[in-house]
């Protein structure tokens, strides 16, 4: 058997779940059942292009113990990756390797299975496949752990191809941190081992980017934040011998990020209009992210979150941010999120309706307390 095409995915998250809303369907939460439809559509798309191999760069999983459903979806893409006879390569990446050691990884049951090759334990493995060597860094959980996993990489030259998969931050040419506290920062491999690597595969960073004539991200399949809505979703197929790499998009929940609406000289109703305007071009189904800015405070307090939920009615989330303005004084996003605890406490109290209590007061007195309770944390 001579290894000449591969199919390179990655960043699956299979079980991440958001935003509490369940599918009708499956009974299950609706952004997990996406993740488990993209994913299988990448399985479907894979099987259908018979490759000699497929890799996975890491993160299979959202977290180190996985539901059972998360499990079941991950062990019947195995199964039907067998049943093409599509050998499997995947290694664990920082969101499922477990911080512990006594939890044990998902991986080794994983392992049972034939024609799945997995590294998982924090340390360098190697596979073999006739005239091609696959060389595997998971994630490490510690510093030395990886320093020891790349200093044990070994290069048997009688192998006509070399692939090092890894998880992790690409150190040269960009920024590819996901700005997550326990991700690896990858040494330079293309420097290390010169002209070795036939393909470097890399997981991690969700964006398809290619670092260099033969080194990769291939990209999620599935978007796990509204920082990726522009970022397409797919996987990628290599040709070892020529180095042409082909993506292929799948289908996935749009996400749109909305320019943010400059409040300051509009009243609550143009602010209802302008939203207005700009929900009619967000397609369907979407998550959508709008940002209110430089609102005035009393154009907060009479703001009814209800109605923008309304204007949004078609979307499948809305994601909210306010940012207020201040008499004169500017805030920035996140002195602004804190700021506006006292004035949620505010709208809170305007729409108390038929109390007894003087709403003025009981709002100031409640303000007080609030920001004197920000200020000693
Ligand atoms: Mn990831």
């Amino acid at each position: 058997m001579t290894i000449r095409r591969i199919c390179h995915f990655s960043d699956s998250h299979l079980g991440y779940a958001e935003y509490g809303k369940i599918s009708p369907l499956s009974g299950l939460n609706q952004r997990e059942q996406d993740f488990y439809d993209a994913f299988d559509e990448v399985i479907a798309r894979i099987i259908a292009l018979k490759p000699d191999l497929a890799i996975h760069a890491g993160d299979l999983f959202h977290t180190p113990r996985p539901s059972n459903r998360a499990i079941r979806v991950a062990l019947a893409a195995l199964q039907r990756l067998g049943a093409a006879g599509i050998p499997l390569v995947l290694i664990s990446g920082n969101h499922e390797t477990p911080r512990i050691k006594a939890t044990g990884s998902i991986f080794e049951s994983i392992a049972l299975f034939p024609g799945v090759y997995p590294a998982y334990q924090s340390r360098y493995e190697r596979f073999t496949f006739a005239d091609l060597d696959v060389h595997c860094l998971p994630h490490c959980s510690l510093t030395e752990e990886l320093e020891a996993a790349s200093a044990a990489i070994a290069i048997d030259p009688a192998r006509a191809h070399h692939i090092l998969v890894t998880h992790g931050s690409w150190r040269q040419g960009g920024s590819y941190s996901m700005g997550e506290f326990n991700e690896q920062l990858l040494p330079d491999f293309s420097h290390l081992f010169p002209d070795v690597f036939t393909y470097i595969a890399l997981g991690h960073y969700h964006r398809r980017v290619d670092i260099a004539e033969r080194i990769s991200y291939c990209g999620a399949s599935e978007r796990t934040s509204i920082s990726q809505a522009n970022q397409a979703c797919g996987f990628l197929e290599v040709d070892l011998l020529s180095g042409e790499r082909i993506y292929h998009p799948v289908s996935s929940r749009a996400m749109v990020r909305l320019e943010p609406v400059s409040c300051r000289e509009l009243t609550v109703a143009d602010i209802y209009e302008r939203v207005q305007s700009l929900a009619a071009a967000c397609p369907d189904g979407a998550i959508v992210h709008l940002t209110l800015e430089q609102v005035p405070e009393s154009t907060f307090l009479r703001l009814e979150m209800r109605v923008l939920e309304e204007i949004f009615a078609r979307v499948f989330y809305l994601e909210k941010q306010l940012l207020l303005e201040r008499a004169g004084e500017a805030l920035s996003g996140s002195q602004a999120q804190i700021e506006a605890l006292p004035l949620e406490f505010g709208r809170y109290v305007q729409n108390l309706q038929e109390s007894e209590l003087d709403g003025e007061r009981l709002y100031r007195l409640g303000a007080h307390y609030l920001t004197a309770a920000e200020e000693e944390s």
